[in-house]
């Protein structure tokens, strides 16, 4: 069994799409093993987006992340890291294949909707850095609002 770290960026958030995001993971077999919907600040997204911290849209992904609350959420179940990846799809909604979150949902690659860790090392780090340590192996629903905008 595995972890992985799913975020719906402010812009999923806006739209209205929790729902019809965790629907896709729940359908394919997830489990929903914790979620907090909740405001990050820049030192947050600047940790969680560190590998990019000197590429070009670095700037802008920060902004993008810190405009408005965030739906964190980590799924478990097998191969939780690639398959997560394969639902969500390609980065540049351009280039996702059609039945993809990003494909389905999203126009341009600056706001693609949603973050799925890349590696199992990833997912393990993004989670203590989003939920204060692994959360508790039990389901834990925790709707906070934390700083609503
Ligand atoms: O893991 P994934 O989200 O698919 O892509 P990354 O290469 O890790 O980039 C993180 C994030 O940065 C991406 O979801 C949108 C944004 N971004 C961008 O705005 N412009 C790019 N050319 C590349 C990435
Ligand atoms: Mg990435």
């Amino acid at each position: 069994m595995e972890r992985t770290f799913v975020m719906i960026k402010p812009d999923g958030v806006k739209r209205g799409l929790i729902g019809p995001i965790i629907t896709r993971f729940e359908q394919k077999g997830f489990h929903l093993a914790a979620m907090k919907l909740m405001r990050i600040d820049r030192a947050l997204a600047e940790r969680h987006y560190g590998e990019h911290q000197d590429r070009p849209f670095f700037g802008e992904l920060v902004d993008f992340l810190t405009s408005g609350q965030v739906c964190a959420m980590v799924w478990e179940g097998q191969n939780a890291v690639a398959n997560t990846r394969a639902i969500i799809g390609a980065t540049n909604p351009v280039q996702a294949s059609p039945g993809t979150i990003r494909a389905d949902f999203a126009l341009d690659i600056a706001s693609n909707i949603v973050h799925g860790s890349d590696s199992p090392e990833s997912a393990q780090r993004e989670i203590a850095l989003f939920f204060d340590g692994a959360p508790a192996l039990e389901t834990m629903y925790r709707m906070t609002g934390d700083g609503a905008a």
